[in-house]
């Protein structure tokens, strides 16, 4: 399919001052965010995926001293939470949102340095999301409780004000699909943390990107987030292996951006 559709996007359509543009692909569990990013960053020359440290959350490494030297061991919070949410919902919302914060704001690709175009940044996801779909759902399913919602949204928002400009989206890209057909495709893919997931816990997080994205009744803290463009995809379509398909996403992410 053809390369130069985000090319333009990226070298002409946004101003060709030097500064770095991001934008995030939000959706819901196994939509094919993955996927699509990567289908952007082969389609432009400028674009980067900054990809989702899914697992870092699978190893979080403990390292403890002991008095015959360093043991080393790791353990998986993604199963811990989905084992066990009451108990680790609170510590993996902390652990996701720092270690994509941390990931955001890593330097850009020394490649993209050489750019002559404006670089793109292009987030799996974003510390919003993370607050405003997963983190908020598990309060409300009595998964966090109200003072762990209060210090997370405390940090969060304090985290946010502070770095936030380093981060800034440019707007959001959402890929939306059908409960049942992310469902379908989590089962494919078979990532054994989520084998428990049922239809009705994609149901509330599909409500939840609706409510954000759409809807816009979600009460975000930070002003410019109510203001950020959407660009709504239809992800229902199986686009991994259609060429026709991908043209047409890209033309539309293209189209929005310029
Ligand atoms: N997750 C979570 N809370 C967050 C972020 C993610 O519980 N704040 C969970 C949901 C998934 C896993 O982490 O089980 C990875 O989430 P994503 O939906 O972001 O990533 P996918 O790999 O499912 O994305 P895709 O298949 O669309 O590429």
């Amino acid at each position: 399919f053809s390369s130069s559709v985000l090319y333009r996007f990226a070298s002409s359509h946004m101003n060709r001052s030097n500064e770095i543009k991001r934008v995030s692909i939000e959706g819901n569990i196994a939509v094919g965010k993955s996927t699509f990013a990567k289908l952007l960053q082969s389609a432009g020359q400028d674009w980067e995926v900054i990809a989702e440290p899914v697992s870092k959350w699978q190893n979080v490494d403990q390292t403890t001293r002991t008095a015959d030297g360093a043991q080393q061991s790791s353990s998986n919070l993604l199963e811990m939470m989905y084992h066990d949410p009451k108990r680790w919902s609170y510590t993996f919302q902390t652990f996701s949102c720092m270690s994509r914060m941390r990931t955001h704001l890593q330097p850009l690709a020394a490649r993209l340095l050489q750019s002559t175009g404006t670089p793109v940044q292009v987030y799996e996801r974003s510390v919003y999301s993370d607050r405003y779909i997963f983190a908020l759902n598990m309060f409300e399913l009595g998964c966090i409780n109200s003072t762990e919602w209060a210090v997370y949204q405390d940090w969060h928002s304090f985290l946010v004000e502070q770095f936030g400009h380093r981060i800034q989206l440019e707007g959001i890209i959402y890929l939306r699909a059908s409960p049942q057909t992310c469902m379908e495709r989590l089962g494919r893919r078979g990532r054994m943390e989520e084998e428990g997931i049922q239809l009705d816990y994609l149901e509330k997080l599909h409500m939840k990107h609706e409510d954000w994205l759409i809807n816009k009744s979600t009460k975000v803290h930070f002003e410019h987030l109510a203001k950020l463009p959407v660009l709504v995809l239809d992800a229902e379509v199986e686009f991994e292996k259609d060429a026709k398909v991908q043209d047409d996403l890209l033309t539309k992410v293209k189209d929005f951006f310029s």
